[in-house]
């Protein structure tokens, strides 16, 4: 017999923007979220990207497509890594092989790329922020789109999300909040309202509630069976009477839910009742994260954020390189330096996978802080331990310290309170592209008095240098790059460096190479071949951005003519220009400096080593540099 014919993507097909969506049955819808589902399963196994967060939005996606007038009612998503198949049905389906590759799409909503995309998303919190605004201007301009944020139970936990909330309650515009609650951050959620979202989901208060009034009415003598017949029969009003959500309700909104988050005859029934509500509305949706692949629904933390995979197995496609990241050496240290000295603690900002604390949170689970999505928090409570005599560790990626400037200048710098920053993913980031690229640390943090910074040429220098900073009594931050070491042998002892000493690793005359952090390699290499060519190249690794090492490197400015700056951070006010300060300061003339770096722009998605070679960062954009240089 034949075997039956099969039609990929049967409905998908038919689909290529949301007005198509509403010709479709339940059942078709149904078979659709399917279909998108098998798409984003096989393209972010060849990209890498946020699988579980996206797998877990599909028929929440449809239902409000479906029932909302798109893109004239606004659809404003939190963070924008749940959007894959708010992508696939918003006439980027063709284009979706191409998510977070360079040129190709970005894996998180852009205004550029889509109508649909009503506000950039990367960083958690924003939504609902952004939908008050959008409220207020539908009545400004005398319009009446509906307004929808789309906000995760995880990133509720931000500031933001509470401010946003607090403010929209009040104002009473018109504004439609969907919480989609998979009970997860990138980790399991943490906090109070992650608890009462809980309870809420397992309806255990109506439970208590439901059981307190039996235990009352049975104890009525006579009557008091007959009335528990009655209540028992009317448990459902019961249900509604003890309303769920009183909380949102406090805050002004009109709370509907819990929601099951992925029947779609239910979501589109009650959003198109919803549809007809005014004023604030807080939808309470419950999803599944991973929903659909079995290997993201028992273990969504790993496939959040997930490199290229085998769709079969789920593993990850093996590494080439067998360093351990940054992130894991960092992990490593932590514990030890921990295990050795009961003082030090570790905050993260709900990343403990990201930031390599596992390990940490394992061995030492009562100095394990993640406060949530709460950079801010992070910051001012590790300040807060600091005063009380603890040496904090706050681990966060650069992108997401940019949330706490104030924090760390005014509750940490000011007091001058020895808080370690672990600066990770500082630099390139690669494909989560312009929202997450760690290029401004350097510059933000630069300005501010008496903080120490550094940065590592390589992993084993980062042990060294969480040593010195744990033991430094000032404010620190050490940067350090997204992915592997270079893979050199780690030193069995960690030691403390002298703090503003740089140092220098190749000898030469004709130029000088100033570079800092994971450039020093390769502008090491790129010295050696020009070595080979019998040209002279001094490089030094500064290991400080802050104290500069001034006798290392205006002694060199004294005997090298020639000098070349080199970091991963925008030009404006990073490394290079703190040497070019310390030159002037020092009134250094007869040089010509040149500072390789990030001009003033925004880095969009693709590879790290793309990206490296774009921006002419890599060992041959440095030999180029450098060979430019020298030909003047
Ligand atoms: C300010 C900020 N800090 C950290 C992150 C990293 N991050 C991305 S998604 C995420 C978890 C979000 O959880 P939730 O909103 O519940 O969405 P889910 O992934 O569970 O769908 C985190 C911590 C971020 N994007 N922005």
């Amino acid at each position: 017999m034949k075997p039956p014919e099969i039609i990929p993507y049967s409905v998908l097909d038919s689909v290529n923007d949301p007005a198509d969506l509403r010709s479709l049955s339940v059942a078709e819808l149904q078979k659709l979220a399917g279909e998108i589902r098998d798409l984003i399963i096989s393209t972010v196994a060849a990209t890498g990207g946020h699988l579980a967060s996206s797998l877990g939005a599909v028929e929440l996606t449809l239902a409000l497509h479906y029932v909302f007038n798109t893109p004239r009612d606004r659809l404003i998503w939190d963070v924008g890594h749940q959007s894959y198949a708010h992508k696939i049905v918003t006439g980027r389906k063709e284009k979706f092989a191409t998510l977070r590759q360079q040129g190709g799409l970005s894996g998180f909503p852009k205004r550029t790329e889509s109508p649909y995309d009503t506000f950039n998303a990367g960083h958690s919190g924003t939504s609902i922020a952004a939908a008050a605004a959008f409220a207020e201007a539908q009545c400004l301009k005398g319009e009446h789109n509906k307004i929808i944020a789309v906000i995760g139970d995880g990133s509720l936990t931000t500031g933001m999300a509470f401010e946003g909330l607090n403010w929209s309650g009040d104002r009473k515009k018109n504004l439609i909040i969907v919480l989609n609650d998979n009970e997860m951050s990138i980790s399991p959620n943490v906090g109070a309202l992650s608890s009462y979202l809980n309870r809420i989901m397992t309806g255990d208060r109506v439970t208590r509630f439901k059981s307190e009034l039996k235990n009352f009415f049975k104890s009525i003598p006579g009557i008091g069976e007959q009335i528990l017949k009655f209540s028992q029969q009317i448990e459902e009003s019961v249900k509604t009477f003890v309303v769920p959500g009183a909380l949102f309700e406090e805050l002004g909104f009109t709370y509907v839910g819990p929601l099951e988050g992925h029947r779609l005859d239910y979501l589109l029934k009650n959003f198109e009742n919803v549809k007809k509500l005014e004023g604030p509305v807080l939808v309470h949706v419950i999803t599944q994260k991973g929903r659909g692949y079995k290997f993201a629904e028992e273990n969504s933390p790993t496939y959040h954020g997930i490199a290229p995979f085998d769709v079969e197995t789920g593993q990850t496609l093996p590494s080439v390189n067998p360093a351990p990241s940054y992130t894991e050496i960092f992990g490593r240290t932590m514990t030890e330096l921990a295990a050795a000295d009961s003082r030090i603690v570790a905050v993260t900002a709900a990343m403990c996978e990201g930031t390599g604390l596992e390990k940490f949170r394992k061995a030492h689970p009562g100095r394990f802080y993640d406060v949530g999505i709460a950079e801010q928090l992070a910051v001012t409570f590790a300040a807060g331990l600091a005063t009380e005599g603890l040496t904090p560790v706050v681990a966060i990626y650069s992108t997401f310290l940019q949330r706490a400037y104030d924090q760390i200048l005014h509750d940490v710098c000011l007091q001058n309170l020895p808080v370690v920053f672990a600066v990770d993913r500082a630099g390139i980031v690669g494909e989560d592209g312009a929202t997450h690229q760690g290029l401004f640390d350097l510059s933000y943090l630069r300005n501010l008095p008496r903080l120490v910074m550094m940065a590592p040429k390589d992993e084993n220098e980062l042990r060294h240098m969480l040593k010195t900073a744990v033991g430094c009594g000032s404010p620190v931050s050490i940067r350090y790059p997204r992915g592997k070491g270079v893979g050199v042998p780690l030193d069995s002892e960690i030691t403390t460096l002298p703090l503003g000493r740089g140092e220098v690793l190749h000898e030469g005359t004709d130029l000088a190479m100033m570079a800092v952090g994971s450039t020093v390699y390769p502008a090491l290499q790129a010295a050696r071949k020009l070595a080979a060519e019998g040209i002279g190249v001094k490089v030094i690794n500064a290991r400080f951005i802050k104290p500069l090492d001034a006798e290392l490197l205006l002694g060199t400015a004294a005997s090298v003519k020639k000098i070349l700056t080199i970091e991963e951070n925008v030009l404006d006010g990073g490394f290079g220009s703190a040497v070019l300060e310390l030159f002037a300061q020092n009134d250094v003339t007869g040089i010509t400096v040149r500072r390789l770096g990030v001009r003033d722009e925004f880095v969009e998605h693709a590879k790290q080593s793309e990206l490296r070679a774009q921006l002419g960062l890599d060992e041959e954009g440095i030999l180029r540099a450098a060979r430019e240089m020298l030909q003047k």
